[in-house]
């Protein structure tokens, strides 16, 4: 055994483990998290299947009419693929088993090369299709890249854009058969020498004619006569075979093992930007629920001014709701405890808005008297102003969790004064008076309560 295989066995068992311990991040992901995620869960099942019986895939792609399901018939020698005139035939993303094709992924004794049939890149109305081509490259090992023609713009940014997922490619121009020796060569030259220089290495420019058109041939009889009949010659795919047999001879573990690491990596990075997101928008959900809510229990008994920076049951429920949300478990102790250093942190900054609202609790109550304002819009006010300082509390709490139950390298002062700056107060508050305002309307005591 050579040093490259040795290395390639180490990278493939390397491969497995980044897969299955990607697996294992998301099988410690809370039900919701997985519920978004169960896709994910189920395309790294498939690699690992993939990778564990050594199952190779070669993805076609080109744009629509130029050979590609031809191409897939011509390499499995039966006519597997649906092969039509008309552009824009394949539909789905096909994989079809290359059987006898002569290749084991050395030491899986099940390893078997499956060849992926794609909607042409250029098919009508085929944005969808664009993503299932897109999730077929990712996965596969090596690409077949199909041309009948010098490549035109579309099929020139197409092939730059696979290049970048670093996968070897090889370029087939197909349909040979419609082009003189000349033409070939010269076509051959353009390609290799200008087009794809940084692209596609020469060597991986083959010529192919998958369902060459049929052609007169002359049969000429013992006795001399002469007969002609149209006979679709044989398809000549003798040279993308040999290059791919050759590339997997040299690679197909190796390739296997990349691919595989590649995409654990790739699907990691994705669950944990997700799981990031579904964290943020649940917590920011969670802490304005809890924000309205103390606001709605104040208005409904309004406190003293200095109590709205009291905290209060309703605050440290909604810290441990938030502990949840990041996997964490506090205690109710613990909880209160932080609540009550974020409130100290805000002291000075929490005090003025209540300060603040305390003036327009006033003046509302003045309008109460004179106008005959309904009585509930007195206490939204005093509500609006709780219900900020939970927000506040909320907020700051999130950032406690978001970075495992520790305030970073900030102090829980900074944290809050960063929270207030980022905060359009007026906005915010505006906001909770109007969820407070909504929740009161159908309340049946409100009335009385305020009233009192
Ligand atoms: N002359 C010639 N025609 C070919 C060759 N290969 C395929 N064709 C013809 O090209 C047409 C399209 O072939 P398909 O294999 O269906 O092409 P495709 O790329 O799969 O097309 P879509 O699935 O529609 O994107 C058919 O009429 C084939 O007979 C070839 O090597 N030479
Ligand atoms: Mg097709």
């Amino acid at each position: 055994m050579n040093d490259a295989t040795i290395q390639s066995e180490d990278h493939y068992r390397q491969a497995i483990t980044s897969v299955e311990r990607t697996l294992d991040r998301l099988r410690g992901c809370t039900d919701a998290e997985k519920q978004h995620l169960r896709r994910d869960w189920d395309q790294l099942q498939a690699m690992l299947r993939k990778l564990t019986e050594g199952r190779v895939e070669i993805v076609v792609f080109g744009e629509i009419s130029t050979g590609k399901s031809a191409l897939i018939n011509a390499l499995v020698g039966e006519a597997v693929a649906a092969v039509d005139v008309r552009g824009g035939w394949t539909k789905d993303v096909w994989h079809v088993p290359w059987n006898g094709c002569g290749y084991c992924v050395p030491g899986l004794a099940q390893s078997q090369i499956v060849l992926v049939d794609t909607p042409g890149l250029n098919e009508v109305g085929g944005a969808d299709r664009g993503v299932m081509a897109r999730e077929a490259a990712e996965r596969s090992d090596l690409i077949l890249f199909v041309t009948d023609s010098d490549l035109n713009e579309t099929e020139f940014s197409a092939l730059a854009a696979l290049a970048t997922i670093h996968k070897p490619i090889l370029l087939v121009f197909n349909k040979i058969d419609l082009y003189s020796r000349e033409q070939r060569t010269r076509l051959l030259e353009v390609l290799r020498d200008e087009r794809l220089e940084h692209l596609v290495p020469a060597e991986n420019v083959v010529l192919t004619a998958a369902d060459p058109r049929e052609v007169e041939y002359v049969i000429a009889a013992a006795d001399g006569s002469t007969r002609s009949q149209w006979r679709h010659p044989p398809p000549d795919v003798t040279q993308l075979k040999a290059r791919i047999l050759e590339i997997l001879d040299q690679e197909g573990l190796a390739l296997l093992a990349l691919n595989g690491a590649l995409y654990a990596a790739d699907r990691s990075d994705r669950v944990a930007a997700l799981r990031v997101e579904l964290r943020d928008r649940n917590a920011t959900q969670v802490v304005w629920s809890y924000a309205a809510l103390k606001g709605v229990a104040v208005a409904l008994n309004p406190i003293p001014v200095a109590d709205i920076l009291g905290g209060s049951a309703v605050d440290v429920t909604m810290v441990i709701t938030l502990s949840h949300i990041y996997g964490l478990q506090i205690s109710w102790r613990h909880a209160r405890e932080l609540v009550a250093s974020i409130l100290k942190a805000a002291g000075w900054m929490a005090g003025g808005i209540a300060v603040e609202y305390a003036l327009h609790v006033a003046s509302s109550a003045f309008k109460l008297l004179t106008v005959g304002y309904g009585t509930v819009l007195t206490a939204l006010p005093q509500g609006a102003a709780a219900g900020f300082g939970s927000y506040l509390v909320g907020h700051a709490a999130k950032h406690y969790f978001e970075h495992g139950s520790s305030w970073g390298h900030q102090s829980p002062k900074d944290v809050v004064k960063r929270i207030l700056d980022q905060t359009d107060r007026q906005s915010v508050l505006a906001g909770l008076k109007e969820e407070i305002s909504k929740k009161l309307r159908g309340h049946p005591h409100a009335g009385e309560k305020v009233a009192k």
